[in-house]
């Protein structure tokens, strides 16, 4: 590589930060110099603490350099050929035995697109598995099904972040980016100085929540009744957009009614948020000519997740901040490449392009570019959490790729019990995390700044994420892995040319595999991504594009190649568009025009509000939260490396209120016992007036004793089947001696 300074992308979360890396000759292997890159505009340059970092573990000691094999009971370093026979032996066998189903796949929405799309591609034609899922299930699924439900199409956001300062008023609904995301919270601030107006709705008055104009602190897992209390007031006070209602949208009558049966003092029963604050809030909301409602983890997990996501995009449409310059509802996603993760086909039930794996046109289309029979593309499989828990049992061995459900997925200890009863576990990695650590084989893998990629933020900014430094001797990329497992398991076929090992190359395939699809990439190249610092899907190639303003709605229709066909009869041969087409811009916002169904309206989901899937009650009468802080990342695999975040945050704690301390009987700094029908987990106490007196909150980013998803329950949502991380119940006592 040369000593110039490459544009790219921090590894972590979905803000996609650029930055300038700079190999440093003198430095240890891997030592890079981060300098600003102020051209990127999600960013300005500005990077948190995990970002500013994230070098560090390129050069880290514990980088996993060497693959290894368990021999006796322990991991001990093998060479690629070792290993690689191992995982293809394996998995050949199991498969031959029990059947491909047997056979799992668990992938991460930090891949890249280009490993999510190879990896799916994998399972389905090289393994011929159904059961493949993957970490963004437990992120948010539960908003992509609301916004399919809704509007016709998942896009995180609808706009860009740069719209957030010229709206009227931004709802932040179980969110907190000054610590998820803080380059972002510039675009709050900017809000509020422009005169806009800030909500955030969060049982915790978080470092996000003291920035608000006003801040709603409901009970745990009653988002839902909340918003429909605020739908309720939207109707009597005469509030609602009726035209809007009229000519964009369809089901408004159920709607209304449903949000009628939820009485303002009913709501504040449920929720313990006060009717003059439910007042407020819509006052707030409804007095701009513009207006957001963002949801973050918060609302969306909870095993009614999608009915809540659902709510607050009624009271969106109901008030007609919809598919309108400056308004809308988004999602902030979490990961990396969250959203292109999620398009790609490493979900359960999905094909590239965001095609559903259960629809025939999407199937035959997919099934063209990979060259091989439709009907022997499998179906949809489990979702994570149910992979999770069917290991040992229906599925016998595991290729893991970009996660550390040891940590991170809930019912933990039952998912790691699962994870030890395998036949066989194989994990790609760059470190050896807890869930690394009870494998059979470890492949070690270049991270980030070793190879070249494209993610796609929160916007729906596909980004490519650039190679700026050689990789250390003896890793290689998740591509090279998937290309060699083809080789072994799929030689007679001739399989490995199915699975290149240049990204970009992949990604061409990838651009076919999407075009017509609902995230169409195919206009996309690698050369416009660095051109024009990423592009907004959808952006159908030239010669397919719908039309000057390229509305997803088209995008978002079954097209299939009938579509081509009449876009070329159109065209006379001679017509110079036919030879020189205008690339698409990109989409940057989208339904200003039309909503991606049908006809082109949004619908209203007619929706009640629920109890949690666990309640409080005498044996375990404190509700429990879960989420993050702002100096480690997820399972902490990469963060706990870095010595300046693990002064920053150095393990796990229980944050509650001086009243149930006092209850208690717990003193700061105490270690308290936290119980729920899951297990048992220990951490000090941190005692603030910033939480609910009826909740607990912990982190969830460190193994051991502490970890939360000890106790997490994992109750699933009936559509997007994410678990309720939000919430559950436990008890809470000192730990004595
Ligand atoms: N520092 C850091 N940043 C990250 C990550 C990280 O691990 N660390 N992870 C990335 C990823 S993958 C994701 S998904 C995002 C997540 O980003 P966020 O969603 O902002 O993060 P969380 O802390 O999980 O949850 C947000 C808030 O939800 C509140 N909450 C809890 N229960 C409820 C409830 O019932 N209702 C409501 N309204 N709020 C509730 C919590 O108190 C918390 O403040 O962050 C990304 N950025
Ligand atoms: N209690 C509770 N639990 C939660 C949540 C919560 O709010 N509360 N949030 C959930 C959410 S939103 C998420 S997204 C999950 C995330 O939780 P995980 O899925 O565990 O995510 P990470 O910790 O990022 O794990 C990624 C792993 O892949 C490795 N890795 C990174 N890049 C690559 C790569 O390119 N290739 C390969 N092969 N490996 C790579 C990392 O080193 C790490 O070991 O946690 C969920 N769990
Ligand atoms: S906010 Fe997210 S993308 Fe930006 S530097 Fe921090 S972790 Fe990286
Ligand atoms: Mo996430």
């Amino acid at each position: 590589m040369q000593n110039t300074a490459t544009p790219t992308h921090c590894p972590y979360c979905a803000l996609q930060c650029g930055m300038n890396l700079t190999p440093a000759p003198d430095g240890p292997a891997g030592a890079v110099a981060l300098t600003e890159r102020a051209d990127f505009p999600v960013n300005r340059g500005a990077l948190c603490g995990k970002g500013r970092t994230a070098p560090q573990v390129l050069s880290s000691r514990v980088r996993l350099t060497s693959p290894l094999v368990r021999s006796e009971g322990r991991l001990v370093p093998a060479t690629w050929d070792e290993a690689m026979d191992r995982i293809s032996g394996a998995l050949g066998s199991v498969r031959a035995e029990h059947g491909a189903d047997a056979l799992g796949v668990f992938g991460g929405g930090g891949l890249t697109n280009e490993k999510a799309y190879a990896l799916g591609k994998f399972a389905r034609i090289v393994l011929g598995t159904s059961q493949i899922d993957y970490n963004g299930r437990f992120c948010m699924s539960s908003a992509a099904a609301a916004g399919i439900k809704a509007f016709g199409v998942d896009r995180g956001l609808p706009f860009p972040l740069e719209d957030i300062p010229r709206t009227g008023c931004v709802v932040l609904v179980g969110s907190n980016p000054a610590e998820t995301m803080p380059p972002a919270l510039r675009y709050f601030t900017e809000l509020r100085e422009n005169g806009g107006t800030l909500i955030v709705v969060d049982p915790r008055r978080t470092r996000t929540a003291e920035q608000a104009d006003l801040h709603l602190a409901p009970r745990p897992g009653t988002d839902l009744a909340l918003a429909l209390g605020l739908l309720h007031l939207v109707v009597a006070e005469g509030r609602v957009d009726e035209e809007y209602v009229r000519e964009r949208t369809a089901g408004w009558e159920e709607a209304r009614a449903a949000a009628m049966a939820h009485w303002p003092e009913y709501v504040e029963r449920i929720t313990g948020v006060s009717v003059p604050e439910l007042r407020e809030a819509v006052r707030m909301f409804c007095a701009p000519d513009t207006a957001m409602v963002l949801t973050a983890r918060g609302p969306e997990q909870q095993s009614k997740g999608t009915d809540t996501v659902g709510a607050w995009i009624n009271l969106c449409l109901a008030t007609g901040r919809a598919g309108r310059p400056l308004s809308g509802y988004g999602c902030l996603t979490g990961q990396g490449n969250g959203q292109g993760g999620r398009e790609h086909g490493q979900k359960a039930d999905q094909l590239p392009g965001y095609r559903k794996l259960d629809d025939p046109a999407a199937r035959r289309h997919v099934a063209e570019v990979w060259g091989v029979d439709p009907d022997s593309l499998p179906g949809p499989g489990r979702s994570a959490y149910e992979l999770l828990d069917a290991l040992g049992r229906d599925v016998k061995a595991l290729l893991l790729m970009g996660s550390n459900p040891v940590v991170s997925a809930p019912r933990a200890a039952h998912v790691e019990e699962r994870l030890r009863s395998l036949d066989f576990l194989a994990v790609a990695d760059v470190v050896l995390s807890e869930t690394a650590a009870l494998a059979d084989v470890v492949l070690p893998v270049t991270q980030w700044a070793e190879e070249t990629g494209t993610t796609t933020n929160l916007e729906g900014r596909v980004l490519l994420r650039r190679q700026a430094i050689t990789p250390p001797e003896g890793v290689r990329s998740d591509l090279q892995v998937l290309h060699e497992l083809a080789a072994r398991l799929g030689a007679r076929e001739g399989l490995e040319k199915k699975f290149p090992t240049d990204p970009e190359e992949v990604f061409e395939e990838l651009r076919r595999a999407s075009a017509g699809g609902v995230a169409d990439y195919s206009g996309i190249t690698y050369r416009r991504l660095v051109e024009e610092n990423g592009v907004f899907w959808p952006c159908p190639a030239p010669e397919r594009a719908p039309g000057a303003d390229g509305g997803a709605a088209d995008a978002a229709g079954d097209a299939d190649d009938g579509e081509d066909a009449a876009l070329d009869a159109a065209l006379p041969d001679d017509d110079p568009a036919r030879e020189l087409p205008d690339p698409h811009p990109g989409t940057p916002r989208l339904f200003l025009d039309r909503f991606a169904t049908p006809d082109g309206r949004a619908r209203f989901v007619p929706v009640a509000h629920r109890p949690s899937a666990e309640e409080p009650d005498d044996d375990y009468p404190v509700l429990l939260t879960t989420g993050r802080v702002v100096s480690q990342y997820q399972s902490g695999a990469q963060t706990r490396r870095v010595a300046e975040l693990n002064r920053a945050a150095p393990g796990p704690f229980v944050e509650l209120h001086p009243r149930l301390a006092a209850r208690l009987g717990a003193a700061e700094g105490d270690l308290l016992a936290v119980e729920s029908r899951r297990g048992r987990a220990v951490a000090p106490a941190r005692i603030t007036t910033a939480i609910r007196p009826d909740t607990v909150f912990m982190p969830f980013h460190w193994p051991g004793e502490g970890r939360a998803n000890i106790l997490t329950n994992p109750a699933l949502d009936p559509t997007s089947r994410m678990p309720e991380f939000k919430v559950c119940a436990v008890r809470v006592e000192t730990v004595t001696g």
